[in-house]
């Protein structure tokens, strides 16, 4: 396989490990720079008379792009080039597919896959429409097209119909978790930073952890218990650069783990140099900012016991707000969780609750939750006074006598 890139910035690790993943050697590489691909075959002539050789040379059987091609720069290069072309897209979608376990990993990747290879039925179709010419032409070629896309369609309302089906059962299974109240924490990052490790070095899980990337699709969620307090961790599926959006589109149920937590843990590989880390950290929070997530955010430095001294001052100088952590070696994970802990403190609200004499459930689980209580019993119930993260707190404010802010907290004013 020759990897191709003509983004102008010859950085192709990524691709090779994506690569790598789906199984497939790299034997060689062709790095364009040009202000725009060439609209009909993504490589300039030249460049195309450059991988030829190569492709002879290595003795290459397929080409890969770190681009998302057209249908026709695809097509266009196979046929100069007398072998398959892939580009990021698909190998991604690849992965994705050989990594799904879970029955709605499995119609959400399906369904990615589909409406990727729609839109390419709908390049080939005009292409041929073309070759077809006049009015009133309909060449068989397109009638069997027109046939393939109604095909797909029909499949991707199927599809739609059994995830459908598929999400209203784990949909109860989160609404039993919200019933619990536990506050949330979701792990986010780029792919391969440490996300899984980390949650089985914090709670004790023993998700499947692996030096290939989108390792985790399905999320799972675990307990964190620290410092007498209760957290809810859920791991899920990674980041990356160019993410496609067909993916983020058919991983919407998912991604909503991460939208809806209280609290979002983004890791990132510390490991990397500074350049590459950066770009990791813009890449996720462009996915998040792109799924609309804006709760507080903590940054976990993965894989310190990789780092040495030059770079953990550099890291300390650059990410001062990032927390410095081995899940291999448990440095700074005392910390991470008191960093976690701090968060919720610091967004905590004060409120005044009443709750019936019959429920009596509530307030035990606010007792888990907040700790100490300030509680009277009144004719009509219990009435408490607590510190809840904000979050927590709406999720009690059908029980709300009166609710303050941060500052009332401040001052401890409004107690009974
Ligand atoms: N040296 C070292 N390696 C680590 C550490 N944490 C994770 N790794 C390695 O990094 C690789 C990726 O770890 P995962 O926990 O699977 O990463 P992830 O973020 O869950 O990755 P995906 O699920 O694929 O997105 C594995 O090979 C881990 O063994 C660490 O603290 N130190
Ligand atoms: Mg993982």
């Amino acid at each position: 396989m020759i990897a191709v890139s003509s983004d102008g910035k010859g950085e192709l690790s990524e691709l090779r490990e994506l690569l790598r993943t789906a199984g497939v050697a790299s034997v060689g590489e062709v790095v364009q720079r040009r202000d725009h691909p060439h609209p009909d075959t993504y490589l300039g002539a030249g460049k195309v008379q450059e991988l030829r050789e190569q492709v002879r040379r290595a003795d290459a059987n397929l080409i890969a792009s770190d681009d998302e091609l057209s249908p026709r720069q695809e097509r266009n290069l196979e046929s100069a080039l007398g072998m398959p072309v892939i580009d990021r897209t698909a190998i991604i979608l690849d992965i994705f597919a050989a990594h799904a376990h879970s029955a709605e990993g499995k119609l959400q990747v399906e369904l990615a896959q589909l409406e990727y290879n729609l839109a390419r039925m709908r390049g080939l179709w005009s292409h041929l429409e073309r070759l077809g010419g006049g009015i009133g032409t309909r060449g068989p070629g397109e009638t069997q097209i027109e046939t393939d896309r109604r095909l797909a369609r029909d499949r991707i309302a199927a599809l739609e119909r059994r995830l459908a089906r598929v999400r209203s059962s784990r949909s109860v299974m989160r609404s039993e978790r919200e019933r619990s109240q536990l506050p949330t924490i979701a792990l986010a990052g780029y792919t391969n930073a440490g996300k899984s490790t980390l949650l089985n070095a914090l709670t004790g899980a023993t998700v499947g952890v692996g030096d290939r990337l989108f390792h985790t699709l399905d999320p799972t969620t675990r307990v964190l218990r620290s410092g007498g307090r209760d957290y809810l961790v859920t791991d899920t599926v990674g980041f990356i650069r160019k993410l496609p959006h067909q993916l983020i589109d058919a991983f919407g149920a998912t991604l909503e783990e991460t939208r809806r937590a209280d609290l979002l843990l983004h890791v990132v590989d510390g490991s990397a140099g500074e350049e590459e880390l950066m770009a990791m950290v813009r890449a996720v929070e462009d996915v998040l900012d792109g799924l609309g997530a804006d709760q507080p955010r903590v940054l976990a430095l993965a894989k310190a016991d990789l780092v040495d001294a030059d770079r953990r001052a550099e890291l300390a100088l650059k990410h001062p707000d990032g927390v410095l952590v081995s899940a291999l070696t448990g440095e700074g994970l005392d910390d991470l969780v008191e960093r976690l802990h701090a968060e919720f403190a610091r967004t905590l609200e004060r409120v005044e609750l009443l709750l019936p004499y019959g429920e009596g459930g509530r307030l035990a689980e606010l007792h888990e939750l907040a700790g100490e209580l300030d509680r009277t019993d009144t004719a009509d119930g219990v009435r408490v006074t607590a510190r809840l993260p904000v979050q927590v707190a709406a999720r009690f404010a059908p029980y709300a006598l009166a609710r303050s802010g941060a500052g009332a907290l401040a001052h401890g004013d409004g107690r009974p």
